[in-house]
């Protein structure tokens, strides 16, 4: 080609990086087929796997209680909301899909230790109170964080968001009773629910990540419109939320430090221990290992799902062959 020739996909990107540029500064959204940029995709890609990756395995912690829950009704409620967390990694899966990204390739990932998942969920839930510390305080950040995402610049993953946080709400709620029944029986019973957001309410405050001047991917995120609001301002949000709350459980929160700063409008809460943060997403948090273990067991297990539900895909598109 010739210097002055005009090269078509040179033009071609122009137009969709103008149309692109155009949607996001007019707070639009960004469908699958629309020309997005390289790295925009990848951001997605990366988070929204990630995001699934959080649900899939977030359901080990819970799961581990649903055979020793106190009464069949927390059992079935257990259920549900451990089965509510697989359907989010569904629909979060298929949000990456469409963005080209392949299941297998993000499940291998997964299983090989390669991908990040929320750093909550690699803790150890030792005691029934920590089902309630879970869904007050893991459920209730993960609310804080995704119903922004509803309105995220990438459309299949805003409505994903959109269902996802309905049945986030609910968890939360469900967390929040068991704390509450807790609180208010026996002596003992109070003092479990108090252990249990004790050891869970820093490891809550870090799913939001790192600070905002140690957090790489935010401004572009923000800028994107993926994300709309910072991880420290929505940690922010997080813990003047649920100082409230914590009045009407009749506990407390593990940080005497804990005040709002009407000066600088913001709560002050104790330092975060960021080393245990990074040792945790690398891989060497206490419940690592196993997390990853079973994940490989239940992939493994799945294997003859996977085999018949691809034989009989293969089986209908042959007849659909035949037929045409
Ligand atoms: N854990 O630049 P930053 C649930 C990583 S599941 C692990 O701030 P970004 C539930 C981050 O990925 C809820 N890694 O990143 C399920 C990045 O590493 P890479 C899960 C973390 O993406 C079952 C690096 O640190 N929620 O609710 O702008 C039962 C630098 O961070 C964490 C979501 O996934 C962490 N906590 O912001 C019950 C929400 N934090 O990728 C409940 C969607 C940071 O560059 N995700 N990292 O190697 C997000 O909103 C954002 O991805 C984050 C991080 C706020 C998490």
């Amino acid at each position: 080609m010739s210097s002055t020739a005009i090269d078509p996909r040179a033009t071609a990107d122009d137009e969709g990086r103008a149309a692109f540029d155009a949607i996001i500064a007019a707070d639009g959204r960004i469908e699958p087929r629309d020309w997005m940029p390289d790295d925009y995709r990848k951001t997605l890609i990366r988070q929204v796997s990630q995001h699934a990756h959080s649900e899939i395995i977030g359901m080990q912690p819970e799961a581990n209680w649903i055979s020793r829950a106190p009464s069949l009704k927390r059992k079935a409620i257990l259920m549900a909301k451990v089965q509510d967390e697989a359907g989010h990694g569904l629909y979060l899966y298929s949000a990456a899909e469409t963005l080209g990204a392949s299941r297998d390739s993000m499940v291998e990932a997964l299983i090989e230790g390669k991908a990040k998942y929320s750093s909550i969920f690699n803790y150890p839930t030792k005691q029934w109170a920590d089902v309630g510390a879970i869904g007050w305080l893991v459920d209730g950040a993960a609310i804080m964080n995704q119903v922004p995402l509803c309105r995220a610049s990438y459309a299949p993953y805003g409505r994903a968001m959109v269902r996802v946080c309905k049945e986030e709400s609910f968890h939360q709620r469900q967390g929040f009773e068991i704390l509450l029944s807790l609180a208010n029986g026996t002596p003992a019973q109070k003092a479990m629910a108090q252990e249990a957001v004790d050891r869970f309410y820093a490891p809550a405050l870090m799913m939001f990540g790192p600070p905002d001047d140690a957090s790489p991917n935010s401004t572009q995120s923000m800028e994107w419109h993926i994300k709309r609001f910072s991880n420290d301002d929505l940690r922010q949000r997080f813990v003047g939320m649920i100082a409230e709350q914590v009045k009407v459980l009749g506990l407390t929160l593990p940080d005497p430090e804990l005040r709002f700063d009407e000066d600088s409008k913001k709560w002050i809460h104790k330092e975060l221990d960021w080393v245990e943060f990074m040792d945790v997403i690398k891989g060497n948090g206490p419940c690592n290992a196993q997390r990853l273990e079973r994940r490989r067991e239940a992939h493994e297990d799945g294997a003859w799902v996977r085999e018949a539900a691809a034989a009989y895909a293969a089986k209908q598109s042959k007849k659909m062959q035949e037929i045409a």
